[in-house]
């Protein structure tokens, strides 16, 4: 199929931003009607429309306190709770930047983090962080994200503009450590809008919610989305199976949000019947197997809808909400998304309003990631694609180094560059291998030091663990004589794959 005949947008309705064209205008818009409808539930309880907007507005006026003013940087991490999304509106209804943080990250990832964006305040709610951040910059305010009030004067709230930085999201280690994606107001509002409009998202719906909130999947579609759509959803910390499935009677779920890992674990549940009730499931993050798709819908009578998505572009690509989800593939361009695939390598380049900014402190960065034409900046994804008869976009490689595991992005260089430094390993080089439960599993390659015995799997994971999320660690590990390089003496990844 040829591109210019490709449906460039799935939805009726002509991609109009909502008059704001900020994320948090939009959202208060949506939720300063009909106050009193219920928003978010958690362990601890449920919130309506007004208390969450009363309560962002507390929380805000606290952080005003604090000395923080517009286009500051606030470093948030906890788990999918109430506090957790107050304090995220709250914050971005400030003006501030979010930097949302992964809590698996030890001392040295979230260094990094911390070094590069320099947030003044961290609300955070896992034990040993407040020590290592005070380590790490003393003069950074720690808090957990828990409710917070104060009597001084409510800042000015839902002021930002629509180019003004929202979120810094660390991403895609490839040459060095995770670099700062900077999405704006606008970018967030276009991914959130695209989603709702093209799957039909309306205020009757209720998402159930156990993805974290520090990625674009459970940030920037879960989170975001229901705001913007005024529905409400079901906050959970952490997935498992049964809850879910419970929860679709119990709490009138109409739909679920997951990574495939999720749907794996779900279908091998004997109660999986009870997913039937959903109108809508989806699938991203990573590849979802056809064979789980079709498996999905054979024993259980669901089409799940999948769809493709990135840190720097919120979402691009989705399966029709009408018509039928194809197995193996992404789908067609969401509302106000244009794609290209570029000429020879076949790489997936995009433009549009969800597109973000750039890299915070990383013109280099910037230069090589974007391709400009003469009318159009456009984002070079590092995904290559291909179209199938019907027009259906199929993600069929990576020109980037990453593994994805379980919906998490793994660098290989960075898990080498921990690993190396054991003393009984001479070289070492991990890649990802196919994985039922995980789509992609890390195994390291490993030489042992001359005169050594190799270290076991447990030595080498236990030795990473100071350094690495726990995600990121090995499931396996070979012991070889020599790592495939090539004439320059890069390891070639693929042949260590297929060794
Ligand atoms: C946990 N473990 C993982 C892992 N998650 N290992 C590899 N890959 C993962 N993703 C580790 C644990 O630390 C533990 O190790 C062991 O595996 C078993 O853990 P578990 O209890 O079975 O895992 P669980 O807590 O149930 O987590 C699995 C999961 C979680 C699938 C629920 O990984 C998850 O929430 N993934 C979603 C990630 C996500 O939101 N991605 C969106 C990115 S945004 P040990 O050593 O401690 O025993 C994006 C854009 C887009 O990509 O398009 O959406
Ligand atoms: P992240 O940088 O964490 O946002 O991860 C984005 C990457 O996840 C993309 O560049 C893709 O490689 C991958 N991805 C997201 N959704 C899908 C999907 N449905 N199928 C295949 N890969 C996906």
């Amino acid at each position: 199929m040829n591109l210019d005949e490709w449906p460039q947008h799935i939805g009726e309705e002509e991609f109009v931003l909502p008059v704001t064209e900020t994320l948090v205008g939009a959202c208060v818009a949506t939720l300063s009607q009909d106050s009193s409808r219920p928003l978010f539930y958690d362990a601890s309880g449920s919130i309506t429309r007004k208390e969450f907007l009363e309560r962002t507005s507390h929380l805000a006026a606290w952080l005003k306190t604090l000395g923080l003013c517009k286009g500051d940087r606030i470093l948030i991490s906890g788990s999918t709770t109430i506090d957790l999304a107050v304090a995220h509106m709250a914050a971005l209804r400030f003006g501030l930047i979010v930097v949302p943080v992964n809590g698996l990250y030890q001392k040295n990832e979230l260094e990094h983090v911390i070094n590069d964006a320099s947030p003044k305040v961290a609300l955070i709610d896992h034990g040993e962080w407040g020590k290592w951040i005070n380590s790490i910059n003393p003069k950074i305010f720690v808090s957990d994200t828990s409710a917070k009030f104060s009597d001084g004067l409510v800042p000015e709230l839902d002021q930002v503009k629509p180019e003004d930085p929202a979120l810094i999201v660390y991403t895609s280690g490839t040459t060095g450590r995770p670099k700062g994606a900077v999405l704006s107001q606008r970018n967030l509002l276009a991914g959130a809008h695209s989603v709702r409009l093209a799957w039909k998202w309306t205020e009757e719906d209720r998402l159930y919610l156990c993805l974290p909130l520090f990625h674009m999947h459970g940030m920037g579609v879960g989170l975001h989305g229901t705001l913007l759509s005024g529905s409400s959803a079901i906050l959970e910390e952490g997935f498992r199976a049964e809850e879910v499935l419970n929860a679709i009677e119990s709490k009138q779920v109409s739909m679920f949000f997951g990574v495939p890992t999720m749907y794996h674990r779900l279908i091998e549940h004997p109660q999986i019947q009870k997913m039937k009730k959903m109108r809508l499931c989806v699938s991203g993050s990573a590849p979802l197997p056809a064979s789980l798709h079709r498996q999905f819908n054979k024993d259980v009578g669901i089409q799940v809808l999948e769809r493709y998505g990135m840190t720097e572009t919120v979402m691009l690509v989705s399966n029709p909400y009408e018509g039928e989800r194809r197995p193996g593939t992404v789908g067609f361009s969401l509302p106000g998304v244009r794609l290209k695939l570029e000429e020879g390598s076949g790489e997936i380049l995009v433009n549009g309003p969800n597109v973000f900014e750039g890299y915070w402190n990383r013109p280099d960065a910037d230069s090589e990631s974007f391709s400009s034409d003469s009318v159009s900046r456009w984002f070079r994804t590092g995904d290559l694609g291909e179209l199938d008869e019907g027009g259906y976009l199929k993600i069929v490689g990576r020109k980037k180094e990453l593994i994805i595991s379980g919906g998490y992005n793994v660098y290989p260089r960075e898990v080498d560059d921990v690993l190396i430094t054991h003393p009984d390993i001479e070289e070492v080089a991990v890649a990802g291998v196919p994985s039922k439960e995980w789509g992609e599993e890390v195994v390291a390659w490993i030489v042992p030091s001359p005169n050594q015995e190799a270290p076991s799997l447990e030595e080498i994971r236990d030795f990473g663990r100071q350094d690495l999320a726990a995600y990121k660690l090995p499931k396996r590990v070979v012991v070889t004589d020599a790592l495939p390089r090539n004439a320059l003496g890069k390891v070639l990844r693929q042949e260590l794959r297929e060794k």
